[in-house]
């Protein structure tokens, strides 16, 4: 749709998950993976005072690494919210902090330019008529189940609508939904949800009237605007029903999208660099996850590698905004990105003097270093001519021949 159209031009946005188990500091799923209750968990209600938090230098650290929009976690599986909603009492303004978070945020992006997009969790650990299934992280033994009886995910719903409602009429225009997440059971088990649980049609139709230029994920388990694959890169362009989708991949920087104080597991400021070009090569974008910490943060190790993302950006973003596949087949190592007539080579392995490159004989007029503008000198070797001290191999007539320097470039 016309109105999306910024979504594929940016590629590039910055995710956020930040909420109490940031202050666990081992993963946003601690509650479920440790079997906490709600009595355990409150610990980090109780302590959630983040007093450094900017979300201006947010803002500026997304900007300056090339990113174009941010998404953030206006509420997490734990069910805490960062909003002021009127639907509860779980939430930051009742924290020793005492106030609203979204508000600032959402003005600080808007100041930096940069597109808004919240996330949402549908699964809620926390709200009393969220019927208990196999994500839940207490108990899931007899004397639990019976406890949680009678739980009536309609009323849960109704509060989901009206959170939701409140998040799409409080903070003026929002551009972006990611709705989080269904996993459906087996019939007649309390394993799963789906769209008749979250009234997801009714759900997405609201969204539809309160904010119609939004664009919403696909995890209400209806079709949405585009497609979310997690923590791998896809084969190629995504496609439903024949037809390519818009497509997101959301990638952590050290596997965990809380605050994960001692896992030191991460991915260099390079790969982020494949990983963003990858995408943009198959046509889709990179949501690439930072896990403030319990003061508000962004870590330092996260935020150098978002300069050396952005030092990159700053002399290549040209083969990365408003660019999509090429109907070229890049060789081995490499991926093509393209905008109009222009086609970047992007060189994932450094070859030894030259590259071959099938089908582009004839189709180039003039190659060049993205980074500084020199020339690459080009060839096509005659198949004719290949005889003798001269050859390179054979070569296909197609073949265009790039002369390149031993070394890589340092960019
Ligand atoms: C979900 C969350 O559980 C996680 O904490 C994080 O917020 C992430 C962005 O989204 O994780 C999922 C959701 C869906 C799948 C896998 C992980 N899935 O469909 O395979």
């Amino acid at each position: 749709m016309q109105h999306h159209a910024w979504f594929a031009e940016s590629r590039f946005g910055m995710f956020v998950h930040w909420g109490l188990y940031s202050l666990a500091a081992r993963h946003e799923w601690v509650k479920n993976r440790e079997r906490l209750t709600d009595e355990d968990y409150q610990r980090y209600f109780d302590h959630f005072d983040p007093d450094l938090y900017d979300p201006a230098q947010w803002a500026r650290l997304a900007k300056e690494a090339g990113m174009r929009y941010i998404v953030l976690t206006t509420k997490h599986h734990d069910g805490f919210c960062l909003w002021d909603s009127a639907q509860t009492d779980y939430k930051a303004t009742r924290t020793p902090w005492g106030k609203d978070l979204i508000a600032p945020f959402v003005e600080a992006v808007r100041a930096e330019g940069l597109k808004v997009g919240f996330y949402h969790s549908l699964i809620d650990w926390h709200h009393p008529e969220f019927p208990v299934d196999s994500f839940h992280p207490q108990r899931d033994d007899e004397a639990y189940k019976a406890a949680a009886a009678g739980r009536d995910v309609s009323k849960y719903a109704d509060y989901l609508h009206a959170q939701v409602r409140e998040l799409l009429t409080g903070y003026g225009r929002i551009d972006y939904l990611f709705f989080d997440f269904s996993y459906r059971g087996r019939p007649g088990t309390w394993s799963g949800k789906g769209a008749d649980d979250w009234r997801s049609e009714e759900l997405l139709a609201m969204v539809r009237e309160l904010q119609p230029e939004v664009i919403v994920n696909d995890r209400l388990d209806i079709p949405g605007d585009f497609v979310t694959p997690e923590q791998y890169q896809p084969a190629g362009p995504m496609v439903v029903d024949g037809r390519e989708v818009p497509w997101e991949a959301c990638q952590t920087l050290n596997g965990s999208w809380g605050y994960d104080r001692d896992n030191l597991d991460y991915k260099s400021p390079d790969l982020l660099v494949r990983m963003l070009v990858d995408s943009v090569a198959k046509g889709g974008n990179l949501l690439l996850n930072v896990g403030p910490d319990g003061r508000g943060q962004i870590d330092p190790r996260a935020r150098g590698t978002l300069a050396d993302i952005g030092a990159w950006m700053r002399v290549n973003s040209r083969s990365i905004y408003g660019c999509g596949p090429s109907g070229f087949a890049a060789p081995p190592d490499c991926r093509y990105t393209q905008r109009g007539d222009r086609l970047y080579l992007h060189l994932f392995a450094w070859p030894f003097g030259h590259l071959h490159l099938p089908g582009l004989a004839g189709r180039v007029k003039y190659a060049q270093f993205l980074h500084d503008a020199s020339e690459i000198r080009t060839r096509v070797i005659d198949p004719g001519q290949q005889a003798g001290l001269t050859t390179m191999g054979a070569v296909a007539p197609d073949v265009l021949t790039l002369d390149l320097p031993v070394q890589r470039p340092d960019v």
